[in-house]
């Protein structure tokens, strides 16, 4: 296949030194990638050449509309998707989130200029313990400030139609602590998942695909949807307080009326965020979990 030319193609699945690459009539190649290429992640596009049949070489990755990363204990980040147009935060009732888990990635999606949606799922364990008010009232100051929310169960189907609409256009990405049902949504959402995951395997020469692949998947309806490996604890890199406020529309509604522009509502005088969130305009809640974050990423910087 030498002298085979140079085609378009997206990065659907990674697994380190090779990376499947789908071309635009649907077929999977397994590829590795010229250094002066990479680094490769799911979701890119790239221009690649066969090599041999099921194979190639990526030769250059295109340039990312955004890449969403996680930073571990130590503040290294790792790259986990490019060119992702929505983050879906899954939570649910078991494994409990951490009081920061969702705030966390509501950052996360504002800093990559990623659409967010947060997903309750297992919501047939929050009506069987009767947790659906105490819920209601966790998720009312994100509902407030804004953001969509929905509430799922991949067992029962319930909310599935919902977000497959919600999904219908673009790239998605499914993140969130692991064992939240991420990947049985994607089974919920695909009824040939089993087709998809053969394909896969084939492919990539590997035996099984378990979720410690990142991988894109194809909705039938419209929209791709990556579903990522969970992690236990979900952590920002490094960033500014203007870039923890992005993740805050309510706290930034308020800021035009603090005394200095570069207010980070801590200890300013004059800062209407304080004033807003001591009259309960901006929820406490909300608000603590801001400070705390600012006070979490400063140490990095
Ligand atoms: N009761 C209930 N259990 C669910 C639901 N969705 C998933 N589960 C269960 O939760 C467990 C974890 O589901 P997964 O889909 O593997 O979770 P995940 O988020 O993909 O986990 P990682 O791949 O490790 O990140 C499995 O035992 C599922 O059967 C749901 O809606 N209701
Ligand atoms: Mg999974
Ligand atoms: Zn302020």
């Amino acid at each position: 296949m030498s002298g085979a030319a140079q085609r378009p193609g997206r990065v659907v699945a990674h697994y380190g030194r090779s990376a499947l690459v789908e071309d635009e009539a649907g077929a999977l190649s397994l590829c590795t990638w010229r250094r002066r290429a990479g680094p490769v992640y799911c979701g890119d596009r790239v221009r690649w050449r066969p090599t041999a049949p099921g194979q190639g070489v990526i030769e250059a990755v295109e340039p990312r509309r955004n890449l969403l990363s996680r930073a571990d204990a130590r503040g290294r980040l790792h790259p986990t998707a490019a060119n992702v147009d929505r983050v879906v935060v899954v939570v649910a009732p078991r494994p409990e989130p951490g009081g920061l888990t969702i705030d966390r990635y509501l950052v996360a999606a504002a800093q990559a200029g990623a659409e967010p949606l947060i997903l309750v799922n297992k919501w047939d364990l929050v009506e069987a313990a009767g947790a659906a008010d105490a819920w209601a009232e966790r998720l009312a100051p994100y509902r407030r400030a804004g953001f969509p929310v929905l509430t799922a169960s991949a067992h029962t189907g319930r909310g599935v139609d919902a977000l497959r609409r919600a999904l219908a256009a673009g790239t998605a990405i499914l993140v969130g602590q692991s064992g939240v049902g991420k990947s049985s949504l994607v089974k919920a959402l695909l009824p040939d998942l089993s087709v998809r995951i053969g394909a896969l395997s084939q492919a990539s020469g590997q035996g099984r695909h378990t979720t410690t692949t990142t991988t894109l998947y194809h909705l039938p309806e419209g929209g791709d949807l990556i579903d990522s490996p969970g992690v236990r604890e979900f952590g920002l890199g490094p960033l500014e307080p203007r870039a923890v406020q992005a993740g805050f529309p309510e706290i930034r509604a308020e800021a035009a009326g603090c005394r200095f522009a570069d207010c980070t509502h801590t200890v300013e005088p004059g800062c209407a965020v304080r004033a807003a969130a001591e009259a309960g305009r901006v929820p406490r809640v909300r608000y603590e979990a801001y400070r705390r974050l600012l006070a979490q990423v400063a140490g990095r910087n």
